[in-house]
This record gives C-alpha cells, structure tokens and sequence, in this order.
C-alpha cells in the first residue's frame, strides 16, 4: 500500500505492552502496524521515541459559562491547541446546560464554540435542570447524536438536582446506554461550614480547603453509588480527591457496580498548603473539590496503580487571576467568591509520564490506558484511543528524555499562570497527530482553526462491570411487580 506516513523505528506503547516497530497510515487511519514497513509519502523517525495514542482528555471546560455565569478564559481554539502540545489528539469538555435552557439550545451552542477546535471532539452534557421534556424528549435526541454521557452535580444551590432528580437522569441514561458522571460533594455540609466559617470572618482562599470537608465528598459519593445501583445505571464519579472516596469505589467496584472514577494531577500534586500561601496567591489553587495533603497523594496513587481510576485527567477550569476570572468579585473576595478551577491541559500527560512512569509509580502500559485508551473504552470513542489497524491516527510521540522546567510563558492556553510554574519534568511530546494530520511538530503548531471535527460516541461498554441485582425490581421477590 501506498502510505501517506510512516512512523517507523519507535517503541510502540499500548495497554498490552511495548515493542519497537512501524505504524503505516493512509487516508487518517492507521492501516497497517508492523515490524517494518517501505515507503510512505512521509518516513517519521521515531527511533528513541514512544510512540502512543494520542491522549483523550476527558474533563476541560471549554468557552463554558460557570453557573455564576463566569467564562472560562479558553475557548475551543486555545483550548483544543493547549491540549494538542500536552500529547492529546481529542477531547471531550463540557456543554452546560443553565437552568431553564433546552438542551437542544445547549448543543447548537456548542457547536458553534466547538467548530474553532484543531482536535477531534464531543460533550459531556452537564444538565441541571431535568424536566420532563429534557428527560423524555431533548435527552434522547442528543444521546442518538452521540452525545452518551452527561454530568450532574450534587453541589452548588444553581447546579444541584437532588436525589430525585439523580434517580431521574440515571434512569434515562440507563435505558439509551449513557454514562452519567457526578461531582459528588454533600451540598448542606459545604453550605454549613461555610457559614461557621463566615461567622467568624475567616474567608481567606486557604478556609476553602476547610470549607468542603472530605466527609463532604465520601458521603456523597457513597450516595451517588446506592442511587446508581438502585437504578442499574453506570456512574463515572469525576475529580475524586480523597483516599476514602477512592476506597468507596474501590469497594463498589469489586462488588460489581457499573463505576468507574478518575482522579486529577492535582490532587497529586499540590496540597492545600498551597492554598496557604501569601496574599491572594492562595485563590490561584481554589478548585472543587479542594486540594488535600500529602497522605492523600500518596493514597490516591495507590488507587492509580491498583487500577480504581480509569482515568487521570486536568479537570481544566482556566481562570485568570485577574478581573476576568479569580478575581471578578474585587481583589479581595472572600473565597467563595472566587471562581473554582485551575488550568492544566497542556500538562496532564507530560506531568503523569514524568511522576508518574519516569518515578516508577505507574508502568508506561498504565500510563496509555489513564491518558487514552480507557477513556475511549468509557466513553465510547470507538475508533480512537488505540494504536490498530483501522482506527484514527490520532498518535503522539513523545522524546522521553527532555527536561525543562515548567513554565507559563510555555503553555499554550490564554491563561496567566500555571499551578505547577517552577516543576522540573522530563519528557514530552515532539509530534502529536489528528487522524493523521500533524498538529503539533518540535514546539511548532502545524494545524489550522476548525480542523479538529465532532465525534459522536458509542454506548457505554459495561460488559466488565456486571452490576447487581436489586431485590426491590426482582419479580420474583415483589409481588411480581414490573418495576423497571
Ligand atoms: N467542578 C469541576 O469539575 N470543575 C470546576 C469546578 C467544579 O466544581
Ligand atoms: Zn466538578
Ligand atoms: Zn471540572
């Protein structure tokens, strides 16, 4: 065959092993893996590099309103481009519903942000306001668009949709073969320790740490669990930052319930120490939930080994520290007013491959499997995530041994800061495709505005994760009852 590209020489890593070997691609797909391979329109020497698929991330929020109506300060052109120099060729943010929207407004939306994107993309829906028409009508039309997964929040007064209104979408979900992923944190604990902490005027940025216990978190995740079983629906909990939350799911997993769960670099990372610091330097590391301590690190990179997460993903929430972001509420606002996020696109993977593999606490197999390959088996990207005959050739590769220092001046988002500024990593992508096409070459960006294109996404495959028979739907222990 007639190859457009070769990419020949390098060490080929995928969620079964490594070998060194060749990737013939053709017309965007990879057409042919083996040992050697002639000819090609183009030959890319990868001798000494990894060569990977590209990364799929899984959690950024992108030209996204927050419900207090802030902006992110990347749209889906410095987005989609940040993400493309930190090794992903796809990604899959969020298109928020607001209270009282329809959610085929909410896709129309997007759609126009999304069509800046130089990556392949799709939405998580995060519903908020789940009527009977969204439910029964609007739900249905996006999931046969490919739209197979949403959020839903059981926190923030604007966001929050209760128990019922839990049971309602994870039902829905269940009968079209969607995923429904939650921001699990325990709304009345948070809003009462708020106000404990108000009362006595302490509202610096390092009480939000305080401020969302990680009780707070345990309990609702063990919540969102029980309401999932009780409706037969897959759930996908998001940022889990605490070692007990982990445990839940680790528990509930081994029990048979259709979950599965991702952690952030920075709940590895940073700790709420960080939140400490002097000035309003703190309000830079305010995130959802909030940063922990470094028992908590050390627990939750156990949970990545043993396999809990699927997936460890930037949660990019960029706000700037400026009036536009952080600090759109005065300078000085006290911390639940600053805007929740912080950016971190462009630095999953290359932070993941340097802590991570390079540090010998994940194997480069994991490595693939947290940074693509589960993902596209999550969520359904059935024809990315894997470097085989036939699929997209959405393909990194990365020089292992390069080492810098991390910067803001190097990043790619609209953002004017980075938390992780002055961290010493080693490795990095060199060239980073889209189906085929060079997107990022040696620091250099090849691809132009709107390149990227929407996937639509398969059900989710739970075909490993059984689920368990719930007595009370059972008719043989109801009277009978056709409950389903
Ligand atoms: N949850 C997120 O997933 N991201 C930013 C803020 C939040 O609460
Ligand atoms: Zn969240
Ligand atoms: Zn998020």
């Amino acid at each position: 065959m007639d190859f457009d590209i070769v990419i020949h020489d390098g060490e080929i890593a995928t969620t079964e092993g490594t070998a060194k070997g060749c990737i013939g691609i053709k017309d965007g797909r990879i057409a042919a893996v083996a040992e050697t391979i002639p000819g090609g329109a183009r030959r890319i020497d990868a001798g000494g590099r990894i060569v990977m698929p590209g990364g799929i991330e899984t959690h950024a929020h992108i030209a996204q309103e927050s419900s207090s109506g802030v902006m992110t300060a990347d749209d889906y052109l410095s987005g989609s481009i940040s993400a493309a120099f930190g090794g992903n060729s796809s990604f899959i943010p969020f298109a928020a519903q607001q209270r009282g929207q329809s959610v085929d407004d909410v896709i129309a939306t997007y759609d126009a942000r999304g069509a800046r994107s130089v990556i392949d993309y799709s939405y998580h829906l995060i519903i908020s306001d789940p009527t009977e028409k969204v439910l029964h009508d609007e739900l249905p039309r996006a999931f046969a668009r490919g739209i197979t997964s949403f959020k839903v929040f059981m926190t923030y007064d604007l966001m929050n949709i209760g128990d019922r209104g839990m049971l309602d979408i994870l039902t829905v979900a269940r009968d079209h073969g969607a995923i429904t992923m939650v921001h699990a944190e325990n709304n009345d604990m948070v809003k009462w320790m708020n106000a404990r902490l108000a009362d006595r005027g302490l509202t610096a940025p390092r009480y939000h740490a305080i401020s969302r216990p990680e009780l707070a978190e345990e309990e609702a995740i063990n919540r969102a669990v029980q309401l999932a079983k009780l409706a037969d629906a897959s759930l996908f909990i998001v940022h889990v930052s605490t070692a007990g939350g982990a445990e839940i799911v680790r528990r509930e997993q081994f029990n048979g319930a259709k979950l599965y769960a991702e952690t952030c670099p920075q709940y590895l990372s940073l700790t709420r120490d960080d939140l400490d610091r002097p000035g309003m330097e703190g309000a830079k590391y305010i995130c959802s939930p909030p940063l922990r301590d470094a028992g908590t690190q050390e627990a939750l990179w156990h949970h990545i080994r043993m396999g809990t997460f699927v997936g460890v993903n930037s949660d990019h929430a960029p706000y700037r520290a400026d009036a536009t972001g952080k600090f759109l509420n005065g300078a000085e606002a006290p911390y639940p007013k600053i805007s929740n996020g912080m950016p971190g696109i462009q630095l999953r993977l290359p932070w993941l491959f340097s802590e991570g593999v390079l540090k010998g606490r994940i194997t480069l197999e994991q490595f693939v499997g947290l940074g693509s390959t589960n993902a596209a088996r999550v969520f359904g990207c059935t024809t990315k995530g894997r470097i085989a005959p036939g699929m997209d050739a959405d393909i990194a590769i990365w020089n292992p041994d390069t080492r810098y220092t991390v910067t803001v001046a190097d990043q790619h988002d609209n953002m004017d800061y980075t938390p992780l500024e002055g961290a010493e990593l080693t490795g990095r992508p060199e060239i980073v495709m889209t189906r085929g096409a060079v997107i990022v070459e040696n620091g250099v960006l090849k691809a132009t505005e709107g390149q990227g294109r929407f996937f639509g996404r398969a059900p989710v495959d739970d075909r490993a994760r059984p689920g368990a028979p719930v007595k009370e739907f059972d008719p043989g222990q109801n009277f009978g009852t056709e409950l389903r």
